[in-house]
């Protein structure tokens, strides 16, 4: 420990720590921009600057490391002065839309503007000229609106290790884009938004596709359906202003009803019928010697990661669509039978946690109903700001019951959302199916929690099952190199793209680097989804009454011909 004193108060901080971590520890605010907690510490926006007794020039306090008897002040008029410029000069080539813009209210550069009392913008000049890159199905980037503070860079490289953004250019022409400044649709971006999510201001967004539901909602022809992914159960009262991790799903199918869909169904009882595919598929390749490790596919950022980069292994990822395919080609089959609808005029929206899926509903693999399965795909914010619109405020509403049959879930399909829940709700499946015995305990803790790679270990008949489980791609390299290099053996992995799995998705409610540096998002989101769990009657996948009527009514059985041609499809290097 060094002892150091900020702002005339002595303070005692760990060596090697930042005199930004040291004032925080003491509840002294220093402001900051582009530091963002283990993804982005790289001093580059100057906004967190502090005075050193000595030294000759303020000092980036988020790079500083603590020294004994250092005296540090935050809050000297150099010290404001010098933040104020930094902010001004950062609002003079900025494109001033705060109005119209997404991030409206939302932003940290206009929290920061307001926080320093910033009241005009002395430096008018020469601004930058980008063209917005909009060709990607899920993102949207503006460079105009871009402060260069990188932190979607670090997200990219260290987050996701995929790394196809960086700095082009120099000087004022400096652009964050992919090399040669090419559009993030002609590059090997995932589309998982994980840029969006770490963006301080509205340089980057998904797709917006909120017209498209509105006009399919006012069409009294189309019957609008709409799905609801496990993750976003917990993290939609964020946008209302609850406290992360609050559970909404009863208000949220109220919301939905409100806003006029015909039926208000869940992903996750698709989730639940992937368990049974998936898990059917993992006992046939471990009985008839197919290709393992089995890899998860339901995640679209990690496939898409997988065809680009580690093409080997793609006839190791499941044939199995993603709940939300598997939903969409249901829908248009399945249920527009059952209901006697004519499967033209039935529209799919899926609520998702993620930019990918908006991707992944536009694979050219995705149209087994003879349509397009699914037809528009919403983030968590973008069904936030359709709630806004329509005045509806999910706080106030009562507890509402999803429709039936395509909204029967269980706890194994709500917990999908969480990394390491695809995993645990198939060993709750696989274990019964395989040993016939019922499971005493049904929670697979290994594999729960925020730890980048978790490994496990089943006995299922005397033999021996061992599983892994990675989020974030950064991991999932890991883990794919390990199996490449002989080093690591696993009968199945599940693989997510995003940090904490879906409840970390690119499309969730944006968390601020304050909120970032408070508290672990995914841990605090993530346990939210075992505590849905925990409160669901039925918590195992083979006891979902609406799966098993689904079989005896329409597929016959799991891996049989129907669910082959609707539910399954195959990633071609
Ligand atoms: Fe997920 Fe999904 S769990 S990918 O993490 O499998 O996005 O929430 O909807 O499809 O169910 C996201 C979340 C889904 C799908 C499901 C899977
Ligand atoms: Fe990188 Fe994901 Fe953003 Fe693409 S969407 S640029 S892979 S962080």
């Amino acid at each position: 420990m060094v002892e150091l004193t900020i702002d005339g108060q002595k303070i005692k901080a760990p060596k090697g720590s930042t005199v930004l971590e040291a004032a925080r520890s003491a509840g002294i605010k220093i402001p900051t921009l582009c530091h963002l907690k283990d993804i982005n510490e790289i001093g580059a926006c100057r906004v967190c600057v502090v005075e050193v007794q000595g030294a000759r020039s303020l000092q980036a306090s988020c790079v500083l490391p603590v020294s004994e008897g250092m005296v540090i002040r935050t809050n000297s008029p150099a010290v404001r002065e010098s933040r104020k410029t930094t902010v001004e000069l950062l609002l003079s080539d900025h494109k001033r839309e705060c109005l119209t813009c997404v991030r409206n209210t939302n932003c940290e550069l206009q929290n920061l503007a307001e926080e320093l009392g910033i009241r005009d913008i002395p430096y008018e000049g020469e601004k930058s000229k980008h063209p917005i890159d909009d060709f990607s199905p899920s993102i949207v980037r503006d460079a105009e609106k871009c402060i260069l503070c990188r932190r979607c860079v670090s997200a990219c490289s260290k987050l996701q290790g995929v790394a196809v953004i960086s700095p082009n250019e120099r000087g004022f022409e400096t652009v964050i884009a992919p090399a040669f400044n090419q559009s993030l649709n002609d590059v090997a971006c995932t589309m998982c938004g994980q840029c969006i999510n770490v963006c301080p201001v509205g340089a980057l967004k998904e797709k917006e596709e909120i017209d498209k539901v509105w006009e399919a909602l006012a069409d009294p022809e189309k019957h609008v359906v709409v799905q609801t992914a496990p993750a976003i159960r917990v993290s939609l009262g964020e946008e209302f202003g609850l406290e992360m991790g609050s559970p909404v799903m009863g208000k949220m199918v109220a919301a939905l009803r409100r806003l006029g869909f015909d039926k208000v169904f869940d992903t996750d009882f698709t989730a639940d019928l992937t368990i049974m595919e998936e898990g059917h598929e993992l006992l046939e390749r471990l009985e008839k010697g197919g290709k393992l490790p089995l890899l998860t596919s339901c995640s679209p950022g990690w496939v898409k990661f997988c065809e680009h980069y580690y093409p080997e292994f793609l006839e190791n990822i499941s044939t199995c669509k993603s709940p939300q395919q598997m939903f969409g080609a249901l829908a248009k089959t399945y249920y527009a039978e059952k209901a006697g609808i004519d499967p033209s005029k039935v529209f799919v929206v899926s609520i998702m946690p993620c930019t990918a899926k908006k991707y992944e509903a536009q694979r050219p693999e995705m149209r087994d109903s003879g349509y397009q399965d699914v037809d528009v795909v919403l983030t968590t914010r973008e069904a936030a700001r359709m709630l806004k619109e329509a005045g509806i405020d999910l706080k106030t509403l009562p507890e509402e019951e999803f429709d039936e049959p395509l909204g029967i879930s269980t706890g194994a399909g709500a917990i999908f959302g969480a990394t390491g829940g695809v995993m645990e709700a198939a060993l709750r499946t696989v274990y019964e199916v395989v040993t016939g015995k019922e499971l005493e305990n049904l929670d697979f803790v290994e594999v729960r929690g925020v730890e980048g790679i978790k490994e496990s270990e089943v006995e299922l008949n005397g033999k021996k099952i061992k599983v892994a489980v990675a989020h974030g791609l950064a991991n999932a390299r890991k883990v794919l190199d390990m199996i490449k290099n002989g080093e690591a053996e696993y009968h199945f992995v599940e693989i997510m793209c995003c940090p904490g799995g879906c409840v970390g998705g690119g499309g969730q409610p944006i968390v601020t680097a304050q909120e970032r540096w408070e508290r672990d998002y995914r841990e605090v989101r993530g346990k939210a989804i075992y505590e849905v769990d925990k409160n669901m009657p039925l918590r195992k996948s083979h006891e979902n009454p609406a799966v098993k009527a689904l079989y005896e009514e329409f597929l016959g059985k799991p891996l049989g011909e129907k669910s082959h041609h609707l539910l399954h499809t195959h990633y071609t290097p």
